[in-house]
């Protein structure tokens, strides 16, 4: 109440509200974004074997192997406290569903981690120095949210947990990239310029640090799909994405609707992109920056808020 003084622990309490509606937001953001892009995936063809394998479900809006390994890694921190790569690892092998659209190599190394294979062997198995795919950046949101006080930690367990399937280096680069930009998104007061510093200094290779350049000297100015698709990329490559997605949350920080019909002109791999800045947006802004009446169309909406409550919940988290 105005004019009286705040009893101890009140602002911490109204903080932590706040936080469990970003983590909703962020892991409700991804799906949507993931969901809504999957269409378009690969142009015509792509939208094709989509339409084919994704609907006749009424309107029910379809998520993609982006979310299903999301929320793998989701469940298997709050059930081991923490990251354990090879119960993650099990995790993802054991969910994978061939209908949601994994990349090539993921699929075939995930398959041998099922049959008995140590990730640690599977990983470089199709590809001898790892995948620089975008499928540990696209899923890399929770590490974000569950280590967000600790940069440190955040990073090792955004490098374990992104080399179980993709093991180059370019790879892991774009899952600690958007695992620390999900955590820095969570303070809705941080100015873009800052946020974009911080991630360049996180980054190590010129591929991302390059980009993140050319994002900060982007701001100010209007987003351009095709000046976005030739200098930052939207392929299924992690360091041709990752950024861009970034690049787009910077854009369009409070507009989920616009955000997503930039990404979908831009082209390439829409639903990862999607699902990368949608789980950005919804972390920066919480759950209500989400339109209402695409949420509802959400496969599986409750069990992913309450996944994302038990994030938020659990009690080991730094
Ligand atoms: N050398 C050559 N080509 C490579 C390499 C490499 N080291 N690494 C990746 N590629 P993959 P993902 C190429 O299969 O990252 C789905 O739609 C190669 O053509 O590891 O899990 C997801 O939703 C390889 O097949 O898949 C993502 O949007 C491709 O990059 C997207 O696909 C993808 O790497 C990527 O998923
Ligand atoms: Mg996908």
């Amino acid at each position: 109440m105005k004019g009286e003084p705040k009893h101890e622990g009140q602002i911490d309490v109204a903080t932590d509200i706040q936080l469990m509606d970003r983590f909703e937001g962020c892991l409700l953001g991804a799906a949507l974004g993931d969901a809504v892009g999957a269409p378009y995936e690969g142009g015509l063809l792509g939208g094709l074997a989509w339409a084919i394998v994704g609907f006749g479900k009424g309107d029910l809006l379809r998520w993609t192997d982006d979310t299903q390994m999301g929320m793998g890694l989701a469940e298997s921190l709050v059930e081991c406290r923490g990251l354990d790569a090879d119960h993650l690892a099990r995790r993802w092998a054991d969910r994978m569903e061939l209908t949601r659209g994994y990349g090539p190599g993921t699929s075939k190394l995930l398959r041998r981690i099922k049959a008995g294979e140590d990730w640690r062997v599977a990983n470089k198995s199709v590809f001898p120095d790892g995948s620089f795919g975008n499928g540990a950046a696209m899923r890399a949101a929770p590490i974000g949210l569950f280590y967000h006080r600790d940069a440190e930690q955040l990073r090792r367990a955004a490098e374990t947990s992104s080399s179980i399937t993709h093991a180059h280096p370019l790879g892991i680069e774009g899952g600690l990239l958007i695992a620390r930009a999900v955590s820095l998104a969570l303070d809705a007061a941080l100015p873009a310029e800052e946020f974009l510093d911080t991630l360049h200094s996180f980054c190590s290779s010129e591929e991302y640090r390059g980009r993140l350049v050319l994002v900060k000297n982007s701001l100010g100015g209007d987003p351009d799909p095709a000046w976005a698709r030739r200098s930052l990329g939207c392929t299924i490559r992690a360091h041709e994405s990752a950024v861009t997605a970034v690049y787009v949350f910077c854009h369009f920080r409070d507009h989920f609707k616009r955000m997503m019909e930039f990404i979908i002109k831009m082209g390439g791999d829409t639903d990862t992109i999607g699902a990368m800045a949608g789980g950005l947006l919804g972390a920066h802004q919480g759950r209500s920056a989400l339109p209402p009446e695409l949420l509802d169309r959400l496969e599986t909406r409750d069990s992913i808020a309450s996944l994302a409550r038990a994030l938020h919940d659990c009690p080991d988290r730094p």
